[in-house]
């Protein structure tokens, strides 16, 4: 890992990151190739990409019902088991979240409020390849369906197979998906922004995926909602002498092992306790299953920051405003004021990020590449949307009437003004008040 020693009084600074972005202009210039060319042929694009990007050809995207209605018998109970305790902890969780519509009435008799509407379709993006995970299926559908969708399509690459893995079924059964289509890439952004003959459009597309998906996000944005915009994972763990060496070791690497792009930082006091973990990690790589990946992350991507004392760490986090932030200290509960920009906060030694990538509820969708500094984890909120509404009594025309008059005839809105002065003359002719 590299390392920044910062003196005292010394402000981190953002040249210290090496952020890589969630997409390139290679991978731009490609995903806008692969959508121009979907829009245009429909689903035999879709089978042209799959055959070369997937390497099978296939001629129906859609799943059978049957085949995600008997999904359950080819996961294992204990998986099975697992991803329901995940599914209802999540429920909980994001139902807290729910939003009211709420009106209120003026004295003047004015109604003014906000009306909630769950969208009519979603889709969600599934990745394949590096990632096989069935909870990020529930990580996105379940508060699609705790908002009200109705229309929930899930699309993820298929296996050479031409097959989805069972326990991705399985989730997307327990979440509530309504349809599920074996497409993905680029490609499938496209099919779900503008449609193809099998696949009907949706009006918003979450879930995150590789360059390409996360560049075709981009391009169908404004056309289609979209989400955040996801990067490669991060975590930043923040410990003092105290933390165990091997538990922030093995916590950095749970994050290091998604990808050579995850980029973990280890923000502390001292360089010795510094080296204590990076030895840690050593003997972990040993037994690691994905040590490669773990290796390659954290020689390219990870940072340790060593600081001199809890203010100045507490500042370093809030520029690198990391998508998970590790507390390995006492009372961290206490230092939340302090903290602007984090996507997720895992308070405490007993608190490790695969609670939260897993059970714990709160969703794993979360902002990186430093957007904490303004996005939020992905939420019931991205799933619903609302209209406003406003309903004038005579009384309280007459009230506002000046107002606006005085404020559209500044604007040169001659219709605007005229809009409430021919009503104030029914008022006064004395036709509404009778
Ligand atoms: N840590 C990942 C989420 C995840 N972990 C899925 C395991 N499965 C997001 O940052
Ligand atoms: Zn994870």
């Amino acid at each position: 890992m590299r390392r920044v020693i910062l003196e005292p009084g010394e402000v981190f600074s953002n040249k210290h990151l090496k952020r890589t972005g969630a997409f390139n202009a290679a991978a731009l210039t490609a995903a806008t190739a692969i959508i121009e060319d979907v829009r245009e042929r429909g689903d035999a694009a879709l089978r042209d990409y799959t055959e070369r990007f997937d390497g099978v050809r296939l001629e129906d995207f859609r799943v059978p019902q049957l085949a995600i209605d008997e999904a359950v018998a080819y996961v294992d109970d204990k998986t099975a088991k697992a991803l329901r305790q995940a599914a209802d902890q999540i429920r909980d969780f994001h139902e807290r979240q729910r939003q009211q519509s709420w009106f209120t009435v003026r004295e003047d008799g004015a109604l003014v409020g906000s009306k909630v509407e769950p969208l009519e379709s979603v889709g969600i993006y599934v990745p394949g390849g590096r990632a096989l995970y069935p909870s990020t299926v529930l990580m996105n559908a379940l508060p699609a369906a705790v908002a009200g969708v109705e229309r929930i399509v899930c699309v993820t690459p298929p296996a050479k197979t031409g097959k989805l893995d069972p326990a991705i079924l399985y989730a997307c059964r327990l979440a509530g998906v309504t349809e599920i289509y074996a497409v993905g890439g680029a490609q499938a952004v496209a099919a779900l922004a503008y449609g193809t003959e099998s696949i009907e459009p949706v009006a918003k597309i979450t879930g995150p995926g590789n360059a390409y998906v996360a560049a075709a996000k981009k391009v169908v944005s404004g056309d289609v909602g979209i989400d955040m915009i996801a990067g490669p994972s991060e975590v930043c763990v923040v410990a003092d002498a105290t933390a165990d060496p091997a538990l922030v070791a093995i916590d950095l690497m749970a994050q290091a092992e998604h990808d050579p792009l995850a980029s973990c930082y280890l923000v502390t006091f001292d360089a010795a306790y510094a080296d204590e973990v990076e030895r840690a990690i050593e003997r972990h790589l040993e037994s690691s299953t994905r040590a490669e990946i773990t290796a390659a992350s954290l020689a390219d991507q990870g940072l340790v920051v060593v600081c001199d004392g809890i203010p100045q760490a507490l500042e370093a986090v809030n520029v690198i405003a990391p998508e998970h932030l590790e507390l390995h200290l006492d009372h961290a509960f206490d230092l939340l004021g302090a903290i602007r920009n984090a996507g997720a906060i895992f308070l405490g030694a007993w608190t490790p990020e695969a609670v939260g990538d897993y059970v714990a509820g709160p969703n794993h969708t979360l902002p990186t590449g430093g957007t904490a500094r303004y996005a939020s984890p992905l939420s019931v909120d991205e799933f619903v949307k609302k209209s406003s509404v406003i309903q004038y009594s005579p009384a309280a025309l007459a009230r506002d009437a000046d107002a606006v008059t005085t404020i559209a005839r500044h604007e040169g809105l001659w219709a605007h003004a005229m809009s409430v002065e021919m009503r104030q003359n029914l008022l006064r002719c004395g036709n509404v008040f009778g």
